[in-house]
């Protein structure tokens, strides 16, 4: 029964751990933080919540740099807090879905410390070693996803060794078969302890050109993009390979019931698809980013979610995003009025929505002045307008001091409207976009066609898209205005007759539509067919 997979049917509630809730008064947020904001995720109605790295760490990438995968960072708390999480979480009927990162460890990691030790030692190749290029610089022509050469070179032995990200984030060696199955045993050591599933950090990368080719220069490449796009990453990603390892790793999450494994990729739909593996033996939700990286125009929506739609492979099963910890926040890139027609698009298309924390509330891109940038990437390629902490920066939950995050001064700032924009003040407001993204969430939970149901354009022009969703006889009518100007949208004839349920902008629910759906500008209706 797949609709029965509380994966397919739930929401993903994303929570950057720094940022959720602080409970030891240090301004960070940790677990003992996001066990007392449960009911918070029961209230809006979510079902599982995704944690971003919470394991130790030097914190050079927020702990995208692990150096111990089979322990909590102090920083968090401990494996006990953990434990407590995770035994709350279940007793609301709330999953738990922990970050992965098996392309790269921290250099603190006891695994890398043995690896550069010495080219005899046994963990030498876990990592990726390779002797200086015939001019004695860098292997091949690879570069950092965060700027410069992917290679540095280490003293000790004579070697460079492989970094996709920071060089403080060496690359391990999947081709190594027993590190393979230490990082299996990783994730039984976290599936032992309960955890519903993993997200995958870049799963797209464990696999590179076993002869490491150089990468071709991108044609599309012009001066002042980050340095990471003056070349394809041919080579150094998406290589054939991979299929087996994700199925591998679906094998080890298979044998226990009910796990979800969500891999992050960002490719192009025709490449992403192939995440779902031969025969679905990859990911079961390869992260689709379409609507990150969308312009915000009716057609482009409407032909983004159909191109998605048909390539899916039979029985893969859709996924949407809207925000992570990575990119601009929704309201940030399209404005606060249209922040509510994304969330009516995120939570009504067909597939499982992942929700990034403060969405809800509308957090827009908070400033952060240059004495408080804390992200390394921003640090690398000062500048270039692509720092990640604007998006990365604290809950407002109420109106009491430091917005009910810390007790004290939190490690980013708070956004500067918190004292109205928190959760406490727009739950009380029922035109807030808190009380319509709750009231859509309910919908969706009540509604078997936009949990499950099939996804049917019904049109889009330059301001406006409709679609319906349809399971059995119940059918669902969404049409969104992507403008600010009233603009109306014809349905046909056996969609005449429907009630409204929501509008974004609030006041017509029950209104009776007829063939022509007048939408008011920045508008959008959610419609039970007649
Ligand atoms: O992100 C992978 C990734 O592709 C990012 O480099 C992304 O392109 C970039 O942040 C701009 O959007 C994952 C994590 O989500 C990110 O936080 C980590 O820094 C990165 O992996 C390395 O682990």
């Amino acid at each position: 029964m797949p609709e029965r997979t509380w994966w397919k049917r739930g929401i993903v509630y994303q929570i950057y751990p720094r940022s959720f809730q602080d409970s030891n008064g240090d301004g960070l947020g940790d677990l003992e933080g996001i066990r007392q904001r449960l009911d918070h995720l029961v209230w809006l109605g979510v079902d599982a919540l995704w944690i971003s790295p919470i394991y130790p760490s030097p914190m050079c990438d927020g702990g995208y740099d692990v150096a111990n995968y089979t322990d909590i960072d102090p920083l968090f708390g401990s494996l006990g807090a953990f434990d407590r999480l995770i035994a709350e979480a279940h007793r609301r009927g709330l999953k738990l879905i922990l970050d992965f990162v098996p392309n790269h460890t921290s250099d603190q990691h006891a695994w890398f410390k043995e690896s550069r030790s010495s080219r005899t030692n046994p963990k030498r190749d876990w990592y990726i070693w390779r002797d200086p290029g015939p001019d004695g610089g860098p292997p091949n022509n690879w570069i950092s996803n965060f700027g410069g050469s992917a290679w540095e070179f280490d003293e000790t032995t004579g070697q460079y060794y492989y970094h996709a990200f920071l060089k403080q984030q060496p690359d391990l060696n999947w081709r190594n078969p027993a590190l393979r199955q230490a990082m299996f045993d990783t994730l039984r050591f976290w599936l032992d302890r309960g955890v519903d599933g993993f997200r995958v950090d870049v799963i797209w990368h464990l696999m590179k050109d076993p002869e490491f080719r150089d990468n071709p220069p991108n044609p599309a490449y012009a001066p002042g993009q980050p340095d990471i796009n003056r070349l394809l990453q041919v080579h150094s990603a998406d290589h054939p390979d991979i299929y087996g390892v994700i199925a591998e790793m679906r094998q080890v999450l298979d044998a226990y019931p009910d796990r979800v494994l969500i891999g992050e990729i960002y490719l192009p739909i025709e490449r992403l698809v192939t995440y779902y593996g031969p025969d679905l033996t990859g990911a079961n939700l390869p992260f689709n980013f379409q609507l990150i990286h969308a312009t915000w125009r009716a057609r482009d929506i409407e032909a983004l979610v159909r191109e998605y739609e048909e390539k899916l492979p039979e029985g893969g099963w859709p996924n949407w995003v809207l925000s992570n910890h990575d990119q601009p926040r929704i309201a940030a890139r399209v404005g606060q009025a249209q922040a509510r027609i994304a969330a009516m698009l995120l939570l009504t298309l067909r597939g499982t929505p992942t929700l990034y924390y403060g969405d809800e509330v509308g957090l827009p891109a908070v400033h952060i002045p240059r004495d408080r940038v804390q992200d390394p990437w921003e640090k690398n390629e000062p500048g270039i307008g692509i720092g990640r902490d604007p998006s990365r920066t604290p809950m407002p939950w109420d109106r009491t001091p430091f917005a009910g995050f810390s007790t004290v001064e939190p490690w980013l700032p708070l956004n500067q409207d918190w004292e109205t924009r928190n959760v406490a003040s727009m739950a009380e407001d029922p035109n807030s976009i808190l009380s319509f993204t709750r009231r859509l969430i309910a919908l969706r939970r009540e509604r078997k066609s936009l949990m499950v149901g099939r996804y049917v354009p019904i049109c889009a022009d330059d301001a406006a898209l409709a679609y319906r969703r349809e399971a059995g006889d119940e059918q669902s009518i969404v049409a969104l205005n992507l403008t600010g100007e009233e603009h109306s949208v014809s349905l046909p004839e056996h969609l005449h007759g429907g009630a409204v349920l929501l509008s974004s902008l609030g006041g017509r629910e029950g209104e009776r539509i007829g063939g022509k759906v007048t939408l008011r500008g920045n508008e959008g209706l959610l419609i039970e067919a007649a």
